[in-house]
């Protein structure tokens, strides 16, 4: 057993620990990051491609979006398809901002980069087992390395380690949770193949709901609504394009570019948050705190809100010994959570198809969706949704 010291002890190398610890080095705070996984694991994981204008503008000026300026697709807008018709929704026209199309594991390589290349330390094959003292002003974080366990002592502890990490379970008695399964989820697949369409399509099908994204010019990801607990083995390459054919269909036509499925899996959904996002000295952020269902492709984007807010409030603690953002932290995030858990719901239930619908359910689902894409002030409310509402104390 060792046991060391650091100002802020992170755990979790997602994109909401990393983006923290970068944060924190440009503020002049040191931080280490403690990761269960390999550093090719985390390098590897194929998960969310959206990002939002106000987090694509934050790794800009952070000096992390180089590649992601070069490589990432600039998107304008978004299509909505339902009964087999088209209905774009323009962001640019609507709000003046864009998304960012990029893999979330490209930039969780980008991060990793900069924060080596800065003298930073994460420690991969690193898995905390438990915390430690979170009531005091030094709380501690236990880690497993190989068959060797440690102590890394804190001034605050990051809980990044996502949904079914040990940070939020730690807290537990001093927390309220907010839960909702749905019942369905994603059957996703990474393709080969050029995207089929310039822009995302969202498409509302009697058979339920398909989602065309992309990677990049020669690679789709592509969802297709399934149960929660779909068996893959059932679905061979042949059954999931049939299926996302038929979804996709359109009147006047539509044709899917098929290609090699390269990879493959189910996504069940839930929206939960967790109430207060801190106790103590451990601050929760990203997945650890809240799960949304991809539909809004808002997770990434709500990790990055979160260690925006905690990187300022520490910044103040440590320059001024000023704790009152620190204090203030859950609050500020909540109400943003909030609104995006909202826009995340709604979207989830605007382009699903529920088993337990009834006619006239379907008939005011579609009356939704017609006029979302008809009326200039609900397409604005979805658009500036879309590309992301103000993080607190940034403009734009
Ligand atoms: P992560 O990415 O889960 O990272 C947590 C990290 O903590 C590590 N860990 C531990 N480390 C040490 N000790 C322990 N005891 C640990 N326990 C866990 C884990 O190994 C991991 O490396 O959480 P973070 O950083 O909060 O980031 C959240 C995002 O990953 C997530 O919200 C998004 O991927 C969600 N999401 C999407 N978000 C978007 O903004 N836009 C999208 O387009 C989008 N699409 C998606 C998505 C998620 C999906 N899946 C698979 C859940 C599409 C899909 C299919
Ligand atoms: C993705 O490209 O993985 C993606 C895009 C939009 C979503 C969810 C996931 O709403």
């Amino acid at each position: 057993m060792t046991t060391t010291r650091t100002p802020v002890g992170i755990v979790g190398a997602g994109p909401a620990g990393l983006l923290l610890s970068h944060l924190l080095h440009l503020r002049g705070i040191e931080s280490v990051v403690l990761e269960a996984r390999s550093r090719d694991y985390v390098e590897n994981r194929i998960r969310a491609g959206v990002l939002e204008h106000v987090v694509e503008q934050m790794l800009i000026e952070t000096g992390v979006g180089a590649r992601m300026q070069s490589d990432g697709l600039r998107h304008e807008g978004v299509i909505l398809r339902f009964g087999a018709r088209d209905h774009r929704i323009d962001f640019r026209a609507l709000t003046g901002k864009h998304v960012m199309v990029y893999s979330q594991h490209l930039l969780v390589r980008d991060l990793i980069a900069a924060r080596l290349t800065a003298g930073g330390t994460i420690r991969f094959e690193a898995e905390c087992v438990g915390l430690h003292d979170v009531d005091t002003a030094q709380p501690c974080i236990r880690y497993r390395q190989g068959d060797t366990e440690h102590d890394l002592v804190c001034d605050v502890i990051a809980g990044c380690d996502g949904f079914h990490g040990i940070c939020r379970p730690a807290i537990e008695a001093h927390l309220r949770v907010f839960e909702r399964e749905y019942p369905f989820g994603w059957l996703g697949i990474l393709a080969d193949a050029a995207p089929s369409s310039a822009e995302l399509v969202y498409a509302n099908h009697d058979r339920g709901f398909a989602l065309l994204s992309m990677r990049s010019a020669t690679v789709s990801r592509l969802y297709l609504q399934c149960a929660p607990d779909e068996d893959l083995d059932a679905w061979s390459d042949d059954r999931i394009w049939g299926e996302l054919q038929t979804r996709f269909s359109r009147e006047g036509g539509f044709t899917l570019t098929e290609g090699r499925i390269t990879q493959k899996g189910v996504t069940p959904m839930r929206s939960f948050v967790s109430e207060p996002m801190q106790h103590g000295r451990l601050f929760l952020a990203g997945d650890s705190a809240h799960i949304v269902p991809p539909t809004g492709a808002k997770g990434l984007n709500l990790a990055a809100g979160d260690v925006a807010v905690l990187a300022r409030a520490l910044e103040a603690f440590y320059r001024h010994g000023e704790t009152s953002l620190l204090d203030g932290y859950s609050a500020t995030c909540l109400d943003r959570v909030w609104k995006v858990q909202r826009f995340s719901w709604w979207m989830t239930s605007m382009l699903h198809r529920f088993a337990t619908h009834s006619d006239f359910e379907r008939r005011v689902q579609l009356a939704e969706l017609e006029y979302v894409t008809s009326s200039a002030a609900a397409a604005t409310s979805l658009a500036e949704n879309y590309v992301g509402l103000p993080l607190p104390g940034r403009h734009g």
